[in-house]
């Protein structure tokens, strides 16, 4: 069946994605944003800000946002570069995938402007496939090189994820997977560490860059009784960042309360930018899952969550 792209109220074209077990997600056509993912019980498990300002050029602050060409300000680019306030395509030919024209995949495509070549002087194509199934959802980005020289970049799919209030004294949102590892801290002049902790938690604004992180995160939530499994390839790095209570107050588009109920974690490429020889193609690939912890008890159990139960 033809993929229907329908307006709604705020007028942002979009692709509304929907799946035989009852889960759905939303895609637009403006920064192929990603602005709802709902499980089969109409949950909804993205964030997306109280005060998101749904007017081009600025981007939407909630959803999955592709961050290309660059992450965040490494580089001389506006932040997280301009795909994200681009509108893309319906992309017919996603070669080598197969077309997708079904209710539960979508293909987008930008491809390099005469404005855009005025920032950054390189032709590409950037695609990306959008897809859903029963309890996941899986996002296939792709750059390709279509100029006759070389060019470098960085790349994060920016996930704002819905967690519980992240800022209660007793919160037990945590983070794992990233126990050891180095990371850039972008509240400390992007200075190099390395994480102690046995799993991250929060008590205060969070802004790293852990590198060469595993392909396996998991972000429990005890009190929604439910864990998010992020699973990546070709996409070694992962922000992990939460503005707390006086950075979303600055934020003109984040509710001053919104800071409890999200937490980000991106699958990224920072450390060593993407390098793309012409007509070379770069693929990377993130699937979220969304685990309930009533489905099996010792889901939550962070090393059976990460590395199965074997
Ligand atoms: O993911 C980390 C980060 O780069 C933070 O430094 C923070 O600024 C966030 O992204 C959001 O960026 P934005 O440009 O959407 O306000």
């Amino acid at each position: 069946m033809p993929l229907n792209i329908v307006h709604d109220a705020d007028g942002f074209p979009r692709v509304k994605l929907t799946e035989s077990g009852g889960s759905s997600a939303e895609v637009l056509l403006y920064g192929a944003q990603v602005v709802s993912w709902k499980n089969e019980r109409k949950e909804e498990l993205l964030f997306m800000s109280r005060k998101v300002i749904w007017k081009p050029p600025k981007a939407i602050r909630g959803g999955i946002t592709v961050c290309f060409p660059q992450f965040g300000n490494f580089g001389a680019l506006e932040q997280h570069g301009f795909a994200r306030n681009r509108l893309w395509s319906l992309d017919s030919c996603p070669s080598p995938l197969p077309p997708a024209n079904n209710q539960s995949t979508v293909d987008l495509i930008l491809k390099s402007t005469e404005e855009d070549l005025k920032m950054w002087p390189h032709r590409f194509e950037l695609r990306l496939r959008v897809s859903i199934g029963a309890g996941k959802l899986t996002l296939i980005p792709r750059v390709r090189n279509t100029d006759n020289k070389a060019f470098t970049f960085t790349f994060a799919l920016h996930n704002y994820l819905s967690v519980s209030d992240i800022s209660f004294i007793c919160s037990e949102v945590r983070v794992e997977g990233l126990e050891t590892l180095d990371y850039f801290d972008s509240l400390m002049q992007r200075k190099r560490f390395t994480e102690q902790a046995d799993a991250i938690t929060f008590e205060g604004e969070v802004d790293r860059v852990y590198l060469s992180t595993p392909t396996k995160i998991a972000i429990i939530d005890h009190e929604k009784k439910r864990t998010f499994v992020l699973r990546k390839e070709g996409l070694p790095d992962a922000v992990v960042w939460n503005p707390w209570d006086k950075k979303a107050k600055a934020l003109p588009d984040f509710g001053d309360e919104d800071y409890k109920t999200m937490l980000c974690v991106d699958s990224a490429a920072i450390e060593n930018p993407v390098v793309l020889k012409p007509l070379e193609e770069w693929k990377g690939q993130q699937e979220l899952s969304n685990v309930s912890s009533s489905y099996c008890s010792g889901q939550l159990d962070p090393l059976k969550v990460l590395y199965g139960f074997s």
